[in-house]
């Protein structure tokens, strides 16, 4: 039994109107929404999903452009390509090579910049480095600055918000112990909650995350730590009430893209279906936030299988000739003019759609209403 096959239009309706007014929805509801396999039921959820953010979002999608500025990582996640135990080419950007980047995005109708490192000791330890960054992007477009600088500490976190960070993206991929040990190999639980935290405290707007498509998930060495789809929906649902705990201004899930030189590089890939799930029943546990599709994890169709399932803000845009890796790169092998990871595509699809790039105003509005003190 899935939960949106047996609605009457009186229910389907009452439904979303109970999720505007904010209330609660059930582990059991989310588990068969996430259980959900018929394509009219999905096309309800889906649609719904939609409604709630029209309701709180009108037409308007937010974008948002990723500068990742360093490559280089001391830590070794099972899943990311930029592990440092992965024998890659990697960069660093200069402050002026920074400015050249950020002066190229300028005027390109985009929202925020989000300025993404790997926990590069060059910046990591040596806050003054980022905090120029960060002014550095902020004069150079005028923009918010959104910050994902890994786990840093209080005093770190402080400075950046006198930088003027608008937003810190810090993700916890899962709220389960058990898996998050086996992903972030080596690093603590608790210390990236509390950094989430602090950031939060410390008046920035945060973001937080999770990842799903592990239940085929192969560490090296042949052990499967999440055997089923049941389990991958179990997971879903932790994380989804983990998020909860920290009032996000934004919450995002990504599927998990297997990356040579990783640990689970022999893991199948898993379809993105869970991903449009988890962004419908995310929108109905965070209706008025900020919910991200990354053109990182599958280009502009899956952008817009994305907004469809009810996010309302685009990742992941670069400039239309820009060298700069994304995190995951669904088009890693794609060559630069083919890309359309640029605003101007997804402005163009949007349009399409039946929506439109909000305005800036607007988008300012929704920082500082979402942002405590
Ligand atoms: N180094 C910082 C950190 O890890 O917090 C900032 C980079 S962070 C924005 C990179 C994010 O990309 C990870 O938190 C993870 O959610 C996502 N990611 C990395 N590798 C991925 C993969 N193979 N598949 C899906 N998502 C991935
Ligand atoms: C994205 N590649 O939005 C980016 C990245 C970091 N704040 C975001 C994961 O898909
Ligand atoms: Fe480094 Fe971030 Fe990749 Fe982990 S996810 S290896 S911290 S860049």
């Amino acid at each position: 039994m899935d939960f949106f096959s047996k609605m009457s239009q009186a229910e389907y309706h009452q439904f979303i109107n109970d999720i505007i007014q904010k209330k609660p929805i059930s582990d059991e509801d989310i588990r068969q929404m996430l259980s959900t396999t018929d394509q009219a039921s999905l096309q309800k959820m889906f649609s719904a999903a939609a409604s709630v953010r029209e309701h709180f979002f009108s037409k308007n999608i937010y974008l948002y452009s990723f500068v990742y500025f360093s490559t280089y990582c001391k830590n070794k996640c099972a899943f990311c390509y930029y592990n440092a135990a992965n024998g890659i080419e990697r960069y660093r950007l200069t402050p002026e090579e920074l400015r050249e980047t950020c002066a190229q995005l300028k005027g390109e109708g985009i929202h925020m910049i989000d300025l993404t490192m790997g926990e590069d000791p060059h910046f990591h330890d040596r806050p003054e480095n980022l905090l120029e960054f960060v002014k550095i992007a902020k004069e150079t477009t005028g923009l918010p600055v959104m910050v994902s600088p890994g786990v840093v500490d209080d005093d770190f976190i402080f400075a950046l918000q006198k930088e003027g960070a608008g937003f810190f993206a810090l993700y916890q991929e899962t709220y389960q112990k058990e898996l998050y040990a086996k992903l972030r190999t080596g690093q603590s639980f608790e210390g990236r909650v509390r950094a989430r935290n602090s950031a939060k405290a410390a008046g920035i707007c945060i973001e937080d995350g999770i990842l799903t498509g592990f239940s085929k998930m192969k560490l090296s060495g042949g052990v499967s730590v999440h055997p089923s789809v049941s389990d991958d929906i179990e997971s879903a649902i932790v994380s989804v009430r983990g998020m909860q705990q920290s009032d996000p201004d934004q919450v995002r899930v990504m599927t998990f893209e297997p990356q040579p030189g990783t640990l689970l590089a022999e893991t199948t890939h898993a379809s993105d279906l869970m991903e449009l799930k988890v962004i419908a029943v995310l929108r109905f546990v965070f209706p008025d936030r900020f919910i991200p599709a990354s053109l990182d994890v599958a280009g502009i169709p899956g952008m817009v299988d994305r907004i469809n399932a009810g996010a309302n803000v685009v990742t992941s845009i670069i400039a239309a000739d820009s060298k700069l890796e994304g995190v995951v790169n669904f088009d890693r092998d794609v060559s630069l003019n083919e890309r359309q990871r640029d605003a101007k595509s997804v402005i163009e699809q949007l349009k399409k759609m039946g929506l439109q790039p909000g305005s800036q105003a607007e988008f300012e509005k929704y920082l500082n209403r979402n942002r405590k003190n």
